[in-house]
């Protein structure tokens, strides 16, 4: 018979286990020579032909070989194990030293900087801010301000009517109303907010953003509106532009007028005359359907459209852009 040396085998094994690269591979060797039918397992099993005056030292021989194997195989099974830990860490490195994803900032809309321009602006002129509600009832959007019951003038405003017979308010001068049946005069107020016409083209959204202004006092004059407009206007495109009044007419004004501004084109030029305003004096009827006297005191009003004026000053030309929520239109006004 042919004796392997168990030194022969160990040598072998152990060349493979140096090679092998991951657990299955090794795992391969272990079974090959230390398994039930394995190559070392093999010369022990051997040992009964050997004389007996040898066998004890073969045995020895054999078994310091499979510990020996055994613990290489050990010894390499924990570096292919920490080789493996360590290209994991690797693989997975975070840079934390790298910027973070920013979110894409955000900023006021086009529409919210034009009111906010407006209010700043009458702020400075004295006018304090009041709000109203978005649902009114007949009287306070038509009747106290001297809209005639069944008269035409209602069809103006393409009114949006709730089941119940309120409306959604066509303006903000029902806000006025309010504040005049609360106070005594003065007052001196602008009404920013959120108004409502079944109305929608080029240039009209069901829903669009009025600011109007009231103020009531004794000796309040024509003169002082017209001053106060032309002031307003200058302020806010911040440049010196003329104003003229054109007779105009609404049932809550009288005298009324609309207020026109003569633009100046992109390259300097002088442009064309642009409506920008309505204004007038507060109707007699509309103070005294609020308890004011209007023999005692007299009012003007005015009203603008904010979208009107986000266009203007910042020239776009299609009043759909500020509702379409365009990323790429928003993002030029930050
Ligand atoms: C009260 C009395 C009077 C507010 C006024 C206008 C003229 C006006 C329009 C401008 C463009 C509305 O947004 S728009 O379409 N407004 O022309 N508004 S006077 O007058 C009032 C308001 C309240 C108690």
């Amino acid at each position: 018979m042919t004796t392997v040396s168990p030194q022969g085998l160990l040598e072998q094994a152990l060349e493979r286990v140096q090679h092998a690269t991951n657990e299955a591979s090794l795992d391969e060797v272990r079974v090959a020579y230390l398994g039930k039918k394995g190559l070392l397992t093999g010369l022990l099993k051997q040992l009964g032909q050997l004389p007996p005056e040898t066998r004890r030292e073969a045995g020895q021989a054999v078994n310091r070989c499979k510990q020996s194997l055994e613990s290489a195989i050990e010894s390499r099974r924990e570096t292919l194990h920490r080789q493996a830990i360590e290209a994991r860490l690797e693989s997975e490195r975070v840079d934390i030293t790298m910027p973070g994803r920013t979110l894409p900032a955000g900023g006021p809309h086009p529409v919210h900087r034009a009111l906010d321009r407006i209010l700043a602006i009458f702020g400075q002129l004295g006018f304090n801010v009041a709000t109203g509600p978005e649902v009114e009832d007949d009287r306070y959007n038509f009747g106290a301000l001297n809209f005639p019951e069944h008269h035409p003038a209602r069809a103006m405003h393409d009114t949006f009517y709730l089941p119940d017979g309120r409306v959604l308010r066509t303006h903000t001068s029902p806000v006025q109303i309010r504040v005049m049946e609360a106070a005594e005069p003065p007052v001196r107020i602008v009404a920013p907010g959120r108004v409502f016409r079944s109305d929608s083209d080029q240039t009209h959204t069901p829903q669009f953003h009025q600011v109007e202004g009231l103020l009531v006092d004794r000796d309040v004059s024509f003169a002082d509106l017209k001053g106060l407009l032309s002031a307003f206007v200058n302020a806010f495109f911040e440049e010196s532009l003329e104003v003229r009044l054109r007779p105009s007419y609404f049932p809550f004004t009288e005298p009324s007028a609309e207020v026109d501004v003569r633009w100046r084109n992109e390259d300097g030029t002088t442009g064309r005359w642009l409506e920008v305003l309505g204004c007038g004096m507060v109707h007699p009827n509309v103070l005294a359907n609020c308890d004011i006297d209007p023999e005692e005191y007299t009012g003007y009003a005015f009203g603008l459209g904010v979208e009107r004026f986000a266009m203007l000053r910042y020239r776009v030309n299609d009043l759909r852009l500020f509702f379409e929520n365009d990323l790429n239109f928003l993002g030029q006004f930050r």
